[in-house]
């Protein structure tokens, strides 16, 4: 059993990592353990299976998987899983991650993949935390100072331009 809030991470490839490190390091940002693995829908289509129906007993409360090109695997982890899945597109392609982007929005209805944009590693970690904060007041408490962070960022770079402009000649 997987100690609580715990998020399992499912890579197509090993190629996804890099991508997917922004993932990982805002997961930690948000105190969230997580594991992750790499399986494949299509060639190693038994595990993941396996992987996606045990999920849930096996004490984790959120899913993200992330895939490539012909991208089946969150929605194959989908169909087997009555946990919240996320699904990355990973730009790899001729098509720029457009195919594995449509591949995982256009799903039938009853299941499900919450996807977030083209090699958005960092909304699927934040969506996750997101998803946990509903039970873990301290993800919640997190999530506020997250985004006071974005904001106060926004206004030092305003506050920068602003300055900027008053001493340019324009
Ligand atoms: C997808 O095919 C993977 O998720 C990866 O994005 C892509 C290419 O995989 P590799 O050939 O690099 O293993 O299934």
């Amino acid at each position: 059993m997987k100690k609580t809030p715990s998020v399992l991470i499912i890579l197509g490839s090993d190629s996804d990592l890099p991508v997917m490190e922004d993932c990982l390091k805002t997961l930690t940002k948000f105190d969230i353990n997580y594991s992750v693995t790499v399986c494949s829908a299509h060639r190693t289509p038994d595990r993941a299976h396996k992987i996606a129906k045990s999920a849930r007993k096996d004490g984790y409360e959120c899913i993200i998987a992330a895939a490539g090109m012909a991208a089946h695997l969150p929605g194959v982890v989908a169909a087997f899983t009555t946990l919240p899945v996320i699904g990355v597109p990973i730009k790899g392609s001729v098509l720029d991650g457009m195919d594995a982007m449509l591949s995982m929005t256009q799903m039938p209805p009853g299941i499900p993949v919450a996807t977030v944009a083209v090699n958005g590693a960092t909304n699927s970690a934040v969506l996750a935390a997101q998803i946990l904060s509903v039970k873990y007041k301290d993800i919640a408490k997190k999530m506020i100072e997250y985004k006071a962070e974005l904001a106060a960022k926004v206004d030092a770079k305003d506050a920068a331009l602003q300055k900027k402009l008053s001493r340019a000649d324009i």
